[in-house]
Parts: structure tokens; C-alpha cells; sequence
């Protein structure tokens, strides 16, 4: 059985009597999806039926309602586009390992094709399936341009290691995949349609972090954010990206976290425009090398969520500095209230907590601050992934991961000049981010004339010259 470039078998074993399942949990479209091509070809070669199945985990690393309501939506979808092809959607409730292979078991099924995640939990999931089924059981990387385990086979060190073994073997994966045909062989039974509202009621999420309305999920949505984005933003991106007012973001991240865009589709798309190459440049390194560098972080590095994670040299420098005197502390419900002395900072939690984002050299500056305000670089670190995976609309994802730890742990980052607190991880302060944009109009936006007005004067460099007369 040839499966394709990315693809693996991580079961081999008889092919089962009955249909041929996709296990879908991180790619939730059906558009441009590999894994799901492949599991329809394979139905095709065996004259199988084909289903796709959704284990919905009740609770998912610290996701709320925001999350799984934007998740659920986008598979409202799925299940329509689905149907339309003569292929049911079947989404139960509970652990997706354990759903899985019990209806791998149930079905008799064929062979089971599932997507890739790096994460742990969605790897113990995959270790449930592996271990209980006897069909073939085969991974498929759908989510990242070149596939994980091919682009690299060891934990990168930064950017600059992976950026040319990721651009090297682009053009062998830069094709799309079939798109699916009308099934023809048809599930044996009516399968009614997912009942959504009795699913979301079984979960045990915080429903106090309320769904966003500036982002709709779905597929459809999704090329539609692509097609704004090529239009608005793309064109000013180079020069204007680290502005936190300008608006050219491309806003994507939410859709490819949760699977609803192909990355080869936004690539194309941007590869194609006829925005200014430095544009096209920046945004693909965000695209290809920036999101890709951490997936290789958390699919090689098991503690990518821990400052044993950290490189060698940044645990050594922030243990040497543990005892620095910090000027402010705070704790977790004074951060999560937006509530310390920095209204800049203050702005930036308040607009994760309202809209579920932040723009991302915000992001950074808010990053940073964790490791001043709170004891230990181990409480900094939970802190801060405490916070983006409650209120993040994309949290939980590798991104938010190797972020986090470039901020706090100098992860794809290099030794700098040593600081209080931070010893050579590299710090970022306010005057950074004067340099990309004007603090005083950013704070403004998000909390109103008078926070504005605690916004400190920027730095020298920053001041009107003095009148000269
Ligand atoms: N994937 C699933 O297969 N089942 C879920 O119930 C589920 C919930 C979920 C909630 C929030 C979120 O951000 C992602 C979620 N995912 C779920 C998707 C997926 O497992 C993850 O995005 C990836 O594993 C991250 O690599």
C-alpha cells in the first residue's frame, strides 16, 4: 500500500471486514485535507465504506467554552460538507483514544487513518488506539507544510537550524491533496444527525470565558479571513506587522490551530498575490519557519511545557538569578484581572480576556513580564500557559508553547546581555515596543482615554525635539 510522503504506519496488522475510519481530532475541514484523502482513497481501492469519527473530549487542557464553542461550530460544518458527500460524521463523547478504538472495534473497521499532533495528550490518545486495534493504523501529518518527523529528525536549536531544511523540502510537498468525491459506497445504516446541543451540554468546561464574535469558525470562514487578509493586510505586512494598531495581522491563527485552513492553501495564496515580495517574505517565514520551529519543539521535546525543557544555558542563567529581587509582584488573580502597575500590559490582558487575542508583538511583551512579577521561573512559566490556554482562542497549540518558552526560557533564542532576573534570557521592555508603535493609541483602543493617560512617557529617542525658537 503506497500512502503517500506524509504518511506513516504506525500499526501494520490484517485490514479489518468492515469500513475505513478517519479519526479526526486537530484537522477539522474538509477541504485540502490529507489525511481524509487518504482514508477515501483507501475505502476506494477496498470498496469500503468511509466514516469520519470525532472523540470529544469532555475538558482539554484547561479549554473553555470560548474554544470548544468556536471548535464545535467549525464541525457543524464538517458534518454538512460531510453529508453532502455521502460520508457520516460520528462524534462521541469522552476520551478520544478511548472513542476511537472502540469504534474501530465495533465497526470492524478496515483500517483507521488518523491526523498528527505533537502534544502529549493527543499522543497518549494515539498510544490508546495503537494498542487496542489489530487493523492498520496510519498517521497522517495534514497540519504542517513539510511533515514534522520529515522536515527535521531532532529538536532544532532555533530558526536559523530548521529555516533550510524546511525551504529545501518544500517544493516535494507542496502539492494539494485530490478533493473527495461523493462516496459510493454507502454506510449501512441512516446515521441521524449529530446532535450538537446534547454534546455540548456533557462537557465539564468553564463556560464564564465567553465565545468571540469578532472571528466565525468554520472552513467557509476561514478562506474568507485568507481572502481579507491577502487583500488588507498582506500587502502593508513587512513594514507595519509589528504594529500593534495597524490591523494588517493576518488573523489566521484560530483557523489553523483548530484545523479549519490547509497551510498549503494560505501559502499558495500568498506565494501567488501580487503583494511586494518583502511582504510575502516576512508573513511566510511566520508560516513556515516560525510555526513549524515549534512543532518540532514539542514533538522532540517532551518538556515543552516545563523549565526542564529550557536549553541548557538559559536553566543555568535563570537559576543563577532566581533570587534577584523582583521590584513588583503579583499573583495569578491580579495577572488574570489585568490588575499591576503596567497599563500596557494591563490592555494586553484585558484584550486576550475580552477577544481571545492579542497582536503579536504584544504578545511577546506580555511573555516577557511573567518572569519579573512572579517568584520562580517554574511559577512564571505556569502562569503564563495558564493564561493564553483559558483565554487564547488558539492556546493549547505548539505556537503558544514555543512562545511562551522563547519568552520565559530563551528556547530558539541565544544568550544576550545579562539583566536582573532574566541573567542572559533575553528581556523586552516597554521602549521595544515604542520602537514598532505607539503605546499611548494601543492602550487607548483597548481601555479607554484614562489608562491612556498612565501610560509612562516613552523613552528618550521617543520625545517631541524641544522647540527651538
Ligand atoms: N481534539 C479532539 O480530538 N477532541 C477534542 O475534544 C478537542 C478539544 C479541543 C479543545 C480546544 C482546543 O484548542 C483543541 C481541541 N482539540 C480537540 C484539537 C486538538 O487535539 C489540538 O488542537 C491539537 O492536538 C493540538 O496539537
Amino acid at each position: 500500500m503506497n500512502l503517500g510522503p506524509r504518511s506513516r504506519a504506525l500499526r501494520a496488522g490484517d485490514l479489518g471486514p468492515g469500513p475505513v475510519l478517519y479519526w479526526m481530532s486537530r484537522d477539522q475541514r474538509v477541504a485540502d485535507n490529507w489525511a481524509l484523502a487518504l482514508a477515501q482513497r483507501l475505502a476506494l481501492d477496498l470498496n469500503r465504506p468511509l466514516a469520519v469519527v470525532f472523540g470529544l473530549s469532555p475538558g482539554f487542557l484547561g479549554a473553555t467554552w470560548r474554544q470548544y464553542a468556536f471548535m464545535l461550530q467549525g464541525l457543524r460544518e464538517v458534518e454538512a460538507r460531510l453529508r453532502a458527500l455521502g460520508i457520516p460524521l460520528l462524534v462521541h463523547l469522552g476520551d478520544p483514544g478511548e472513542v476511537v478504538a472502540a469504534c474501530g472495534q465495533e465497526y470492524q473497521a478496515a483500517a483507521v487513518v488518523m491526523d498528527f499532533s505533537p502534544l502529549r495528550l493527543p499522543r497518549a490518545w494515539k498510544e490508546t488506539v495503537v494498542r487496542r486495534l489489530r487493523c492498520p493504523v496510519l498517521e497522517v501529518d495534514a497540519h504542517n507544510l513539510v511533515p514534522c518527523w520529515l522536515a527535521s529528525p531532532k529538536a532544532e536549536f532555533a530558526a536559523r537550524t530548521l529555516r533550510p531544511k524546511l525551504w529545501r523540502k518544500i517544493p516535494d510537498f507542496d502539492a494539494l491533496p485530490p478533493a473527495l468525491i461523493p462516496h459510493p459506497f454507502p454506510w449501512p445504516k441512516v446515521v441521524p444527525p449529530v446532535d450538537w446541543e446534547a454534546l455540548a451540554s456533557g462537557l465539564a468546561v468553564d463556560r464564564g470565558v465567553a465565545a468571540v464574535t469578532w472571528c466565525s469558525p468554520g472552513e467557509s470562514a476561514a478562506q474568507a479571513a485568507l481572502d481579507r487578509f491577502l487583500q488588507h493586510g498582506l500587502p502593508f505586512y513587512a513594514a507595519k506587522r509589528n504594529d500593534a494598531n495597524a490591523g494588517v495581522q493576518s488573523r489566521l491563527s484560530p483557523y489553523l490551530h483548530f484545523g479549519h485552513i490547509a497551510p498549503w492553501r494560505v501559502f499558495h495564496a500568498v506565494w501567488h498575490s501580487e503583494a511586494p515580495p518583502v511582504s510575502k517574505e516576512a508573513f511566510l517565514e511566520e508560516l513556515v519557519v516560525r510555526r513549524e520551529v515549534a512543532e518540532n519543539f514539542c514533538f522532540y521535546n517532551p518538556q515543552y511545557d516545563e523549565v526542564a525543557g529550557f536549553p541548557a544555558w538559559a536553566q543555568r542563567t535563570l537559576h543563577d538569578h532566581r533570587h534577584d529581587p523582583r521590584r513588583e509582584q503579583y499573583r495569578l488573580e491580579e495577572l488574570d484581572a489585568g490588575a499591576t502597575a503596567d497599563p500596557l500590559w494591563n490592555a494586553a490582558q484585558h484584550q486576550l480576556v475580552r477577544e481571545g487575542t492579542m497582536p503579536g508583538y504584544v504578545r511577546m511583551y506580555w511573555g516577557k513580564r511573567f518572569l519579573e512579577w512572579l517568584p520562580s521561573p517554574e511559577e512564571a512559566l505556569a502562569a503564563a500557559i495558564l493564561l493564553n490556554d483559558r483565554y487564547q482562542l488558539d492556546g493549547r497549540d505548539p505556537n503558544g508553547y514555543a512562545n511562551i518558552a522563547w519568552c520565559i526560557g530563551g528556547v530558539h533564542d541565544r544568550p544576550w546581555f545579562p539583566r536582573p532576573i532574566f541573567g542572559t534570557v533575553r528581556s523586552l521592555g516597554r521602549s521595544g515596543c515604542w520602537a514598532h508603535f505607539d503605546v499611548v493609541e494601543y492602550v487607548r483602543r483597548i481601555d479607554g482615554e484614562e489608562a491612556a493617560t498612565q501610560v509612562p512617557r516613552p523613552p528618550r529617542a521617543r520625545r517631541p525635539l524641544p522647540q527651538t525658537s
